[in-house]
Order: C-alpha cells, then sequence, then structure tokens
C-alpha cells in the first residue's frame, strides 16, 4: 500500500474537496469513514482500502494531519472548502513560529500574517518545524516569531490543529518578528 500517496488523496478529499468524494462533512471537518472508503475503492486507485489502512496511514505519517474517533476521520489542519471548520480555541504557548518564502516578507509586515487560500493562519510550535514549512516554498525561508502570548491577551485566538500546528485567524504585523 501506497500510505503516503493515500494520505495526499485523503487530505485532498477532506481539506480541500470533499464534494469530488461525495462526503457529508459536519461543522468539524469529521466525515464517515464508510463513505470515504466507498469513494476511495470505487475510484480503485489504491486497491481495496480497509479502515485499518486509514488507521496504519495516520500512524505512518511523520506528520499527525489526521484523525479518527468514533467511525469518522478529519483533517487536524490545512482546510480551504467554503464551508467554516469550527476548531477549539486554546491558550496558545508564549511563542509561535512560521516559516515562510523571502518573496512574501514585505507584505507580511505591512498587512501581518493572513490565511490566504486557507481558513486559518498556520503556526509552528517551534523552530525547526517551521523551517520545513517554509523550505516548501524557498530553499532559503524566513523563520518568523509570532508573540503568541501578547497576541492572546490582546484578544487574538488560537486554536489547535495537532502538537506541532497551531491555527489562528490574522495575526496582525505588530506580533510578527523576523530572527
Ligand atoms: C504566506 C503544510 C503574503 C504564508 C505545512 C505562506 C503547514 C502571506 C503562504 C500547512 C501573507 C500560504 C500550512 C501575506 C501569509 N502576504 N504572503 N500577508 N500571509 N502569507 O500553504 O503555513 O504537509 O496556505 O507565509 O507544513 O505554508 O500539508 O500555508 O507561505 O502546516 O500537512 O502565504 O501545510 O502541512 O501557504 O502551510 P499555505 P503554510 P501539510
Amino acid at each position: 500500500m501506497k500510505y503516503e500517496e493515500l494520505s495526499k488523496e485523503v487530505s485532498y478529499a477532506l481539506r480541500h474537496a470533499p464534494w469530488e468524494y461525495e462526503l457529508e462533512m459536519d461543522e468539524e471537518g469529521w466525515v464517515s469513514i464508510e463513505q470515504l472508503l466507498s469513494a476511495l475503492n470505487t475510484e480503485g486507485k489504491f486497491g481495496n482500502i480497509t479502515r485499518n489502512d486509514l488507521a496504519v496511514m495516520i500512524d505512518k505519517s511523520e506528520k499527525k494531519r489526521h484523525e479518527i474517533k468514533a467511525g469518522k476521520i478529519r483533517a487536524m489542519y490545512g482546510h480551504s472548502i467554503p464551508m467554516h471548520i469550527v476548531k477549539e480555541e486554546k491558550i496558545p504557548p508564549d511563542k509561535l513560529y512560521h516559516g515562510t518564502a523571502r518573496r512574501f516578507i514585505e507584505s507580511i509586515k505591512k498587512n501581518g500574517l493572513l490565511p490566504m487560500s486557507r481558513q486559518y493562519v498556520h503556526l509552528s510550535a517551534d523552530i525547526d518545524t517551521a523551517k520545513k514549512v517554509g523550505l516548501r516554498r524557498d530553499k532559503s525561508p524566513c523563520i518568523l516569531e509570532i508573540d503568541s502570548k501578547r497576541a492572546y491577551e490582546d484578544g487574538v485566538a488560537f486554536y489547535h490543529g495537532n502538537e506541532k500546528v497551531w491555527l489562528a485567524d490574522i495575526i496582525p504585523p505588530c506580533y510578527v518578528r523576523k530572527l
């Protein structure tokens, strides 16, 4: 089983295009595993996928992107669908990080961190993770430090993604510092 490819397709379905797979999604992003399996197995690209394959896919991944509970599965972050996915608000650590491309810095300094095509701004719990995120877009990425303590105290909401990924609506530029 090509678990990495399966994970990419499941992410695509759950983050960006549930309608292509005829999935009914609730406001927290959960869909029935049965529906997902039926769509994937009709497509047939991965052979016959079972519930256990989805569990192994999550287990084998170096990042916790999906979770399974009570017969349902959801993506933990990354959504771009028009329907708003409600995330659990959480008190952030004092500092968070964001890895990005050098070419975006001027605009971020001016406008702050914006969700762009996703529903939330994605932040990293540590510098190493932020660096990996930034490397997707630039071979020499910039690491931004977010004063999440002060932002939170000033009323900026933060949400739970996974243990490494934090989410926020917008981070105004006054809380962003280039390292
Ligand atoms: C940038 C992956 C100009 C922002 C990763 C980023 C992450 C601005 C890009 C997750 C801006 C959006 C999300 C502004 C933000 N002006 N550019 N004002 N504000 N940007 O992919 O954070 O492997 O939507 O810096 O690891 O890169 O898929 O967000 O470069 O956790 O599980 O706009 O996706 O996870 O890019 O990545 P993205 P991201 P997975």
